[in-house]
């Protein structure tokens, strides 16, 4: 038996020096240990065998199908790792600097309009500024003129962290730094994420953008920030467009506005984009408050300062018919490729 045995074993060694491929393997494979091998067909004499030699001889069996198996294993696994190597480095090379074929992505709705406005900014001597997500309370409260348990930090529910830090409630957050950055004149834009803890509807997210501006020069005027709304505005919704102000409230501003566009959709005639008032509300806005320009380390009497505090989402929806805010952050991509410009 033992023979025999080593005859199928010299014959598997003789294969595997011929093989240069794992499919070959496997069919040598079913050939020596499949159902109708040649080991395998060895294990029916066992019924021929005599009681007392069984055990031995089922031992050499055994030990005949565990060697074969081990030399087929082994020209496999070298087999396979050579084969891996080959598609690595022939095949499967991939040059990260050619231009990609037939996948095009496409930047979200907020980020388009975003570089829109921005440019608009830019192209009237605006910088772009960035702002940080944690902000100190300092920066969002009190170098805005929000002083610890001064009523207004009511209007922001805010997300405190365990260390005294907040989730930036409001661009205005970033104020504070860009004042201290530049000298005046300044002109700076900064858009960012806010959080609120805030109830989700279809104009209301806990999570949501702005997009601030601040212009510090000497006598600067709310015609200036009229002016400077007005032209972003007409340029974004393609038209000339007319703004009005409303007395509004904000600790960082006196006096405060809330600034309205008549309804470029429909000219003011009344639509529902405009819940048929003719104006929608846009931003907020005023004349930045003195005690602001001293916290950032400029002197009121010599210069002043208006500062706008735009919802981006809000001017997303508007300029691209979204009607419900939770569609920016759905990741649906049905609604949002709608909106594609492509890189
Ligand atoms: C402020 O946040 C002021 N910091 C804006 C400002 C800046 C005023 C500079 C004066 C000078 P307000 O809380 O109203 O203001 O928010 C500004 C805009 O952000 C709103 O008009 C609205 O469009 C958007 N906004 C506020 N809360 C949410 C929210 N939960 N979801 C979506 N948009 C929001």
């Amino acid at each position: 038996m033992q023979d025999k045995i080593n005859e199928i074993l010299d014959y598997t060694k003789a294969k595997l020096e011929e093989i240069d491929s794992t499919a070959e393997c496997q069919a040598l494979r079913v050939d020596v240990l499949g159902k109708s091998g040649k080991i395998t067909a060895l294990f029916r004499f066992m019924k021929e065998v005599p009681p007392a030699e069984k055990g031995k001889v089922g031992q050499m069996l055994n030990n005949g199908k565990i060697e074969a198996e081990r030399l087929i294993s082994a020209k496999e696994t070298f087999l396979e790792q050579a084969e891996l190597e080959k598609e690595i480095n022939s095949a499967e090379k991939i040059d990260i600097t050619l231009p990609i074929k037939g996948c095009k992505g496409s930047l979200h709705p907020r980020t388009i309009i975003q570089k829109q406005i921005e440019d608009v900014f830019v192209s009237m001597g605006f910088v772009v500024e960035d702002g940080n997500e944690v902000e100190t309370e300092y920066n969002n409260f009190i170098a805005v003129n929000v002083p610890e348990n001064h009523p207004a930090r009511d209007m922001q529910d805010t997300f405190w962290l365990n260390n005294g830090q907040v989730l930036k409630t409001h661009t205005s957050a970033a104020q504070n730094r860009i004042l201290k950055k530049y000298t005046p004149p300044i002109r700076a834009v900064f858009p960012g994420r806010c959080f609120r803890n805030e109830d989700v509807d279809a104009s209301h997210e806990n999570t949501f953008f702005q997009l601030e501006g601040v212009i510090v020069d000497k006598d600067v005027s709310v015609g200036n920030l009229i002016y400077f709304m007005k032209e972003m505005l007409s340029k974004i919704f393609k038209k000339e467009v007319e703004v009005r102000l409303r007395p509004g409230f904000f600790p960082f501003t006196e006096p405060s506005f809330e600034m309205d566009v008549r309804c470029p959709f429909c000219d003011g005639k009344g639509c529902p984009t405009c819940k048929n008032g003719g104006w929608i509300e846009l931003c907020p806005c005023g004349m930045i408050h003195p005690n602001v320009l001293r916290h950032g380390g400029i002197d009121p009497e010599q210069y002043s300062g208006c500062a706008f505090g735009l919802g981006l989402d809000r001017m997303v929806m508007l300029s691209l018919g979204i009607h419900d805010i939770r569609e920016l952050n759905s990741g649906n991509l049905k609604l949002l490729s709608q909106f594609k410009l492509d890189i």
